[in-house]
């Protein structure tokens, strides 16, 4: 195998609550002790990642005083500065304070809304201090489990209200960020608005300022909803929104798991990667996952390390898929056309509707052409498992 080293031009990016994850589950406490943010950045740096990012909190706690702020936001900066580490995107914890146990932004109470867009725009001024140029809104709390509580066509309205008022603000501040939302069907709410991201895509277009605004798939999250994440990016991609994304692993529709990237779903994540790779993705490569609950510090670098080999192995298999002789020559004849064939661009004008639908086309010979599809999936297989 090539190279397997991360380097800083992979763009690798972790977020403090994920190598900071100290193992809490619903059931359980931590497992090991938390790791300060300036610890995190020196090993992130170490082990060949690029980038940190942080939701408002991660970094200053919630009731931290100004000059408490200004302290922990030099030490950070100083980090980032000693160790050569950027922060690509930034985020506001709009879920785990009990003020947010109905919603944020969609809130039955205006109070809270307005709480939660003064706390956004706050948090947008510290990522914009420590450089961050995206920012992920992951609206944990939209969502309700008593649909007779709160209107969810009203709820809708006042999500937009608010990120349309936070386009304005980011305007206004010269602070040319690029808004990505992150959609999951539930958890922690029963359901939670806008459960994918293809909900999101069509949302965006009914915004004041659409062209600032994209989408942050998350692998796990989508596999909740059963969906393909490979087509999900690849829509986001080609619509030009993919504008960052949280690369994990997951077993099924379940809970979130957030698993090291690549360590379940390995032929779906490798025609990610192949994507990501091949059309122009030049966002961070984020990883949205923490390491098991039965590790130790150790063990968190371990997973570290894990998710960024993963990727770099799927990149490498991308290359040998494109340079195999048989796998291309086998996917030359499944597209190859019968050269008596003239093609009709689907440029519409009235004189092209008549030829197209005058067209010589036999269905019974088209339905004849041979898909040796299940050939070419195990020539994907063997690759995979590195018998090729
Ligand atoms: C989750 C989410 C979060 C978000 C994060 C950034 O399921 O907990 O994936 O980790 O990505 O809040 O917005
Ligand atoms: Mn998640
Ligand atoms: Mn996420």
């Amino acid at each position: 195998m090539k190279n397997l080293s991360p380097r800083k031009e992979h763009k690798f990016s972790f977020g403090l609550w994920t190598v900071g994850n100290p193992g809490r589950d619903p059931f359980g406490e931590p497992t090991r002790p938390m790791i300060s943010p300036v610890k995190l950045v020196k090993h992130l740096s170490e082990i060949g990642a690029y980038g940190v990012n942080f939701h408002d909190n991660d970094l200053v706690p919630i009731d931290a005083t100004q000059a408490e702020r200004e302290k922990i936001v030099r030490e950070f900066k100083a980090a980032l500065d000693d160790y050569g580490m950027v922060v690509p995107m930034a985020t506001t914890n709009l879920f785990t304070d009990p003020v947010f146990k109905d919603g944020a932004f969609t809130s039955n109470d205006p109070r809270v809304r307005l709480y939660a867009v003064q706390k956004t725009m706050r948090s947008m001024d510290l990522g914009a201090e420590l450089g961050a140029k995206i920012y992920v809104f992951w609206g944990g709390r939209e969502g309700a489990e008593v649909d007779a509580s709160k209107d969810a066509y009203e709820a809708i309205k006042w999500f937009r209200e608010s990120l349309n008022f936070l386009c304005e603000y980011s305007i206004s501040q010269g602070y040319d960020y690029r808004f990505a939302l992150e959609a999951k069907p539930n958890e922690p709410r029963g359901d939670i608005y806008f459960p994918s991201s293809g909900a999101y895509l069509g949302f965006i277009a009914t915004l004041d300022h659409p062209e600032m605004v994209g989408v942050n798939p998350e692998v796990g999250h989508e596999q909740m909803a059963g969906l393909n994440f490979y087509h999900v990016v690849a829509q986001a991609l080609e619509a030009g929104k993919l504008f960052h994304i949280d690369l994990n692993d997951q077993k099924g529709p379940r809970f979130d798991q957030d698993l090291r990237f690549g360590s379940e779903g390995i032929k779906n994540l490798f025609f990610l990667v192949k994507l990501l790779e091949e059309k122009g993705y030049e966002g961070p490569r984020h990883f949205d996952a923490h390491a098991y609950r039965s590790e130790d510090e150790e063990g968190v670098w371990d997973f570290a390390a894990g998710c960024m080999r993963n990727y770099l192995i799927f990149k490498e298999k991308a290359r040998q898929f494109n340079e195999d002789k048989e796998i291309q020559a086998l996917l030359a004849e499944i597209h190859a056309i019968d050269k008596s064939f003239e093609p009709l661009p689907m440029k519409f004008t009235k004189e092209r509707a008549e030829q197209v639908k005058a067209y010589n086309l036999d269905r019974i010979e088209l339905a004849k052409k041979k898909l040796p599809y299940e050939k070419l999936d195990q020539l994907v297989v063997d690759l995979l498992l590195g018998v090729r």
